[in-house]
């Protein structure tokens, strides 16, 4: 990987962004999502790399494009593995709520954890309470390490939850140790990597949330420095979703081992989720976020927000760009 893929991965988010966010706020979230697809594919296309999907859409059989295993990119070059999420959050994207964002990670070949379409158990804190906190802990015990970490007092700390019935007892907890909770509907990436900076006002992302999901969050956090594990979740009676309706604990455990995961319980770090030697996170905001701003579209530019972790050069990049329009003479900037 080098220097250049890093101009080239920003380009790829913004394009997803900007085509998902023609679709805000018209209820239409498959549609937005395919937008973010067809969009975030076609400018990988023109990156000159081997470049292979390792977390996408889905399978090759339900997902026409983006699919894991499918091959991105001229085809020579270097190979690059890439975790995709094209439109994250795409309720808040159809619904026009904060939070909805294209978003990527790439790294080295074998440099990103195959994450199998399961639940995962998160937790992501700032850099200095990397390796401090532990997710084997309780919530009670992880807020008092955070508390001395931060230097902040317990009823200063906001806590990140999703808004699920699976976290009644977690919020019940934070809430007992006088934490604030911010509950989110969806969009866990962009509160793990908010815990990554000062002044997003997020302090720690507790509970359960996607895995593939979950691989994204480690890139970036691995790549800044922060703090986040998790642990895969396979019984039904804990992630309580009804997307598990059919679902047993049993058969979760034998679609785990088909994978090759035998180590069901096994508590991953964030280089181990994203283990390659280098590790790009990439994401572009779609709606108004905790990091960027969403797509603002102008009568002769439309302006996208995005950043760029990137262990390559040891960076955050913050970038505002205005895409101009084919004849545009003036731009309000
Ligand atoms: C999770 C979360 C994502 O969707 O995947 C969630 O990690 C789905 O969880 O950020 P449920 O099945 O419990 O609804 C997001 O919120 C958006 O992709
Ligand atoms: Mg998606
Ligand atoms: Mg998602």
């Amino acid at each position: 990987m080098n220097q250049t893929l890093i101009q080239e991965i920003l380009e790829v988010v913004e394009q997803a962004a900007i085509a998902s966010a023609k679709l805000t706020g018209l209820g239409q979230k498959d549609e937005a999502d395919a937008a973010a697809v067809e969009a975030m594919r076609l400018r990988m296309g023109k990156i000159e790399m081997k470049g292979k999907i390792v977390i996408g859409e889905g399978e090759r059989d339900e997902a026409p494009m983006l699919y894991i295993g499918e091959e991105v990119g001229s085809g020579n070059g270097p190979g690059v593995d890439f975790a995709v999420d094209p439109c994250e959050g795409t309720n808040l994207c159809a619904n026009n709520q904060r939070g909805s964002m294209a978003v990527l990670a790439a790294s080295d070949t074998g440099g990103l954890f195959n994450a199998p379409d399961f639940y995962m158990n998160k937790l992501a804190a700032p850099p200095a309470a990397k390796g401090k906190v532990d997710i084997r802990n309780s919530a009670t015990e992880n807020l008092k390490i955070l508390s001395n970490c931060l230097d902040l007092a317990i009823d200063e700390l906001t806590v990140v939850v999703m808004d699920r019935a699976r976290h009644k007892g977690l919020i019940k907890e934070i809430r007992e140790c006088g934490a604030k909770i911010q509950p989110i509907s969806d969009g866990d990436v962009q509160a793990a990597i908010a815990c990554g900076f000062a002044g997003t006002g997020t302090h720690c992302l507790m509970g359960i949330g996607a895995a593939p999901e979950g691989v994204i969050s480690a890139a970036a956090m691995r790549a800044l420095g922060g703090h986040f594990q998790g642990q895969l979740v396979y019984d039904p009676s804990i992630a309580q979703t009804s997307e598990w309706a059919d679902y047993t604990k049993e058969g979760n455990i034998k679609r785990l081992n088909e994978m090759g995961i035998t180590d069901i319980d096994k508590i991953y770090e964030a280089n181990e989720l994203a283990s390659g030697e280098n590790v790009i996170f990439a994401g572009s905001g779609i709606t108004d976020g905790l990091l960027f701003d969403g797509v603002k579209f102008e009568k002769d530019c439309t302006r996208t927000s995005s950043l760029v972790i990137s262990t390559l050069d040891s960076t955050c990049r913050f970038t505002n760009t205005i895409h101009m329009k084919d004849g545009a003479k003036s731009i309000n900037l």
